[in-house]
C-alpha cells in the first residue's frame, strides 16, 4: 500500500458534471447564402475528420462522437491522420481532401500556423474547416472547437500538483509535441498560475517540461529520464497517451512520484486505484466529436459562418453559441472539465 493513497481521500466528485443534457433539439433554421460549391442548404456530404495521429485512441474516441453526429445528421464521416502527430502529413492528407471535395474538414491540428497554406486553400475552394482539441490559428479556420477553459485547466493542474505533493517538490511536465498548441496552451496556465503565487509555489518549482510526442514508447523513455532526477516528486501529464505510459513506469518501478493530468478513465482506472494518480481531469471526448460534427453540419448548411454571438443547436448537447476565443478567432465551447478520483472511477472507466 502507497503513502500517495491518502492524498486521493476526501475530494469527491467531479468540478462540474453537466453530461450529456439530452435537451433535444429541433431545427433551427433554413439555410440562405451559397458561398461555395460545397454549401448547401441541406447539409450533408463527406465530413473529414482529421486526427492529431491514428495510433491515439483518445482520437478514436473524439471521432466516435462525430461520426455519431454525422450519421444523425445523415452526413458521411471519414476518419484520416497520419501515423504520428506531425504536421507534414496532416497537409498531404488535406491536399488529398481538397481534391476529394469533400463538404468539411474538422482537424486536430499538430501545429497552429503550418497547416495555413492547405486549409486557406480548403476554404477557398468552398470547404468548411473548423478545429477541435488542438487549434489551428484563425485565419486557418471557421470555428474550434474547444474542449474546455484552457485557463482552468493549466491552474487546476499546478493546483492538483501542489496539494498532492503537501506543498514540497518539483514538478515536471510530460508534454505531447512541442508544437501541439493544445497541450502549450494548458502549459502556458501552469506557468502563469506559478508565477502569479511565486510566493505559494516556492518550494514546488517548475523542473522540467519534457515531450513524449503522444508516442508510448517516447513517453516511457521521457518518464524514465524524468525519474532521474529526485528533486521531481510530481509528474502532470496534460495528455492521455503521456498519461498511461508515465502511469505504467511509475507502477512497474513502484516510485513514490506522483502522477496527474489528463487522462482517459478507461485507461488510468488501475492507477487511480492504486493511488499512482491520486486525480485528474478530462471532459467527454466523445462530447467533443459530436459537437464538431454539429458545428461542421450548421457551417455546411449555410446557418453560421464561425461569428461571434452566433447559435445552432448540436443534437443532444442542445444550443451552443459562438464565442471570442483567447487567440483572436472564435469559438464554441464544450464545458467544464471534470475530476475523476477514487469515489468516481469506476463508474466513467466504463463511459470513456
Ligand atoms: C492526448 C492528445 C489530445 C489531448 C488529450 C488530453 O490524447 O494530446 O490532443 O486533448 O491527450
Amino acid at each position: 500500500m502507497k503513502a500517495k493513497k491518502l492524498f486521493a481521500l476526501g475530494i469527491a466528485a467531479v468540478m462540474s458534471v453537466s453530461m450529456l443534457a439530452a435537451c433535444g433539439g429541433g431545427d433551427s433554421k433554413p439555410a440562405d447564402t451559397a458561398d461555395g460549391g460545397n454549401s448547401s442548404a441541406s447539409g450533408g456530404g463527406v465530413y473529414a475528420f482529421v486526427a492529431k495521429d491514428v495510433q491515439n485512441p483518445y482520437m478514436q474516441k473524439v471521432y466516435e462522437g462525430f461520426e455519431n453526429a454525422c450519421s444523425a445528421i445523415g452526413a458521411e464521416a471519414l476518419y484520416k491522420g497520419p501515423e504520428a502527430a506531425t504536421p507534414e502529413k496532416q497537409i498531404e492528407i488535406i491536399n488529398q481532401l481538397i481534391a476529394q471535395g469533400v463538404a468539411g474538414i474538422a482537424i486536430a491540428a499538430n501545429d497552429a500556423d503550418a497547416l495555413q497554406p492547405a486549409l486557406t486553400e480548403a476554404m477557398d475552394a468552398g470547404i468548411k474547416v473548423i478545429s477541435l482539441d488542438s487549434a489551428v490559428n484563425p485565419a486557418s479556420r471557421q470555428v474550434h472547437i474547444e474542449q474546455a477553459d484552457p485557463e482552468k485547466i493549466g491552474r487546476g493542474l499546478i493546483q492538483a500538483a501542489y496539494d498532492m505533493v503537501g506543498g514540497e517538490g518539483g514538478i515536471a511536465i510530460l508534454s505531447a509535441t512541442a508544437q501541439a498548441t493544445n497541450q502549450n496552451l494548458w502549459i502556458s496556465w501552469m506557468q502563469k498560475e506559478l508565477e502569479e503565487n511565486a510566493e505559494k509555489y516556492a518550494n514546488t518549482p517548475l523542473v522540467k517540461i519534457a515531450y513524449g510526442d503522444d508516442d508510448p514508447t517516447k513517453s516511457t523513455s521521457e518518464t524514465q529520464a524524468l525519474l532521474t532526477d529526485p528533486s521531481i516528486k510530481v509528474i502532470i501529464a496534460p495528455t492521455t497517451v503521456g498519461m498511461l505510459a508515465a502511469g505504467k513506469v511509475l507502477q512497474d518501478k513502484q516510485s513514490d512520484v506522483i502522477l496527474t493530468g489528463l487522462g482517459l478513465p478507461s485507461e488510468m482506472a488501475p492507477f487511480i486505484e492504486d493511488g499512482t494518480c491520486p486525480w485528474m481531469y478530462l471532459w467527454n471526448p466523445v462530447d467533443i466529436g459530436y459537437l464538431a460534427g454539429y458545428t461542421m453540419d450548421a457551417l455546411v448548411k449555410g446557418d453560421i459562418d464561425g461569428t461571434t454571438g452566433q447559435t445552432f443547436t448540436a443534437g443532444d448537447l442542445g444550443e451552443k453559441s459562438i464565442t471570442d476565443a483567447a487567440d483572436g478567432g472564435t469559438q464554441v465551447m464544450l464545458g467544464d472539465p471534470f475530476k475523476f478520483d477514487p469515489e468516481n472511477i469506476a463508474e466513467w472507466k466504463e463511459v470513456y
